[in-house]
């Protein structure tokens, strides 16, 4: 779906903006958040799901704000919350902040975490880090359409061993597997715990800083959050959470019993141990990619290796530095020139036609003997303005909008987005922005 009133306009604001509001229709209506890295189709299963219209394309960074829509299933009534894409829950933007929250404070009963089946092993770090916080996680690996062309084959039931949660592969844009993500939904939703799923062990010095933590952040807690993951966190020392946590819980968790003590504690025996505030996220990061190696070197074959090592050419060349502008540059602006030039032909033909059709109204109201006000008003007014428009605007739309959906189809959107991210952050803005940048600049010429 494209930008539309119903995917970009009020309604949506109006949809988003409470981050955390949940409109139930019943007390038993289960809410269930729907996670994942940009651009993997959340909300191409959320829309499918819902019968919403998310905006959705093939660009990073489409969905900015939480969306909410329900659906019935076997006579149970589902709230489904499209989140922001994100990469990790180690919230980097605002997008990410908002998502992060969401997975912690929404309240939501199960989280699908909707994961690109191309490139799982990238995918796995937030299912991981999920999990971490959330014990009714399930993990949909979707595009599976898009891994079979490129010979990826995911073995399912390996993942779920590996991970202990449930799996589902789904082909969204289809709508494959969506029966059965509902149902492994249906199940997660309807048990109250449950064991089994992965814990990852982050060595002995964090796991023994974890254990002074963990008791005394538990008890301030008071079960609102998962205690293991707020103690890394607050070994992490990071601040976004910390604020979120005081705005979501009501209080400041350093100043609950006992806490900013054990945390002195905790953090002595690290820096005992070589792990300071500086490397803590590092020791963290590696243990969690580890992990997601370790698991993708399972559950996915390559059955082309070169299949892969061709993409990763391609990839280099659109995106390197010396390389990547260039073609960016000559790509665009021969889209652009092909738009302005290749649309002064069709504009004229237009133009001379509806203006044939002018001159045939204008002798209709002559024949017709009405009086000049009314010709002026019609011909003259309403139908060369018309006309002028129509043939100015039409034929560069027709050109522009085609070429940007090859684009947008063949995948090179999100390497204008990575290749201009460098230069937007400098402007304080961020790379995803080239895109809208480039539909406005079309629409403004
Ligand atoms: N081939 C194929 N394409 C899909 C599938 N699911 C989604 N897509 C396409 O993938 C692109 C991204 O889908 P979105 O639903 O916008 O992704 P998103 O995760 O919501 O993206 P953000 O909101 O930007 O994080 C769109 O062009 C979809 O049509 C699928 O199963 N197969
Ligand atoms: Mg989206």
């Amino acid at each position: 779906m494209g930008l539309s009133s119903e995917s970009t306009g009020t309604e949506v604001l109006n949809e988003c903006s409470g981050v955390l509001d949940i409109h139930k229709e019943t007390q038993e209506d289960k809410v269930i958040a729907l996670a994942g890295n940009p651009n993997v189709g959340k909300s191409t299963v959320f829309n499918s799901l819902t019968g919403m219209k998310q905006h959705t394309g093939n660009w990073p960074g489409k969905t900015v704000a939480n969306a909410q829509g329900s659906c019935k299933y076997k006579n149970k009534n589902y709230v489904f919350v499209d989140i922001p894409g994100t990469y990790s829950l180690m919230a980097n933007s605002e997008e990410e902040e908002i998502a992060r929250d969401f997975i912690c404070f929404g309240g939501q009963d199960a989280v699908v975490v909707v994961a690109d089946a191309t490139c799982l092993e990238r995918n796995l770090n937030l299912v991981l880090q999920t999990m971490e916080i959330s014990g009714q996680v399930i993990l949909c690996v979707n595009l599976i359409d898009e891994a079979e062309k490129k010979k990826i084959r995911i073995k399912l039931n390996v993942l779920q061993e590996q991970l202990g949660i449930p799996v589902v592969g789904t082909s969204a844009r289809s709508g494959k597997g969506l029966s059965r993500l509902m149902d492994a939904v249906a199940a997660v939703t309807s048990r109250k715990h449950r064991s089994g799923a992965l814990q990852i062990g982050y060595g002995k010095a964090v796991e023994k800083a974890v254990a002074i933590l963990q008791p005394a952040v538990e008890r301030g807690l008071k079960s609102r959050l998962n205690s293991r993951w707020a103690s890394l966190k607050l070994l992490d020392g990071d601040a976004s959470i910390l604020n979120s946590m005081k705005k979501y819980l009501g209080y400041d968790i350093l100043s609950e019993n006992g806490v900013s003590e054990s945390l002195s504690e905790a953090k002595e025996l690290l820096n005992a141990e070589g792990i300071t505030s500086e490397n803590f996220r590092d020791h963290i990061v590696t243990k969690i990619v580890c992990t997601c190696e370790k698991i993708s070197k399972k559950a996915v074959v390559y059955e082309k290796a070169e299949y892969e090592e061709r993409d990763r050419k391609i990839d280099h060349i659109l995106t390197s530095k010396a390389t990547g502008i260039p073609i960016m540059i000559l790509l665009l602006c021969s889209i652009f020139w092909l738009t302005i030039t290749g649309a002064n032909y069709p504009s004229e033909l237009i133009a001379e036609g509806l203006s044939w059709v002018g001159s045939r109204l204008a002798g209709l109201c002559v024949a017709a003997c009405a009086p000049a006000w009314v010709k002026g008003l019609l011909v003259d007014g309403c139908y060369r303005t018309l006309a002028w428009v129509v043939s100015v605007m039409l034929p560069p739309m027709a050109i522009f909008f085609p070429l940007f959906t090859l684009l947008e189809d063949c995948g090179y959107l999100p390497r204008v987005a990575f290749n201009m991210d460098n230069f937007f952050r400098k402007a304080c803005a961020h790379g995803k922005q080239a895109l809208t940048m480039c539909m406005v600049c079309t629409i403004m010429q």
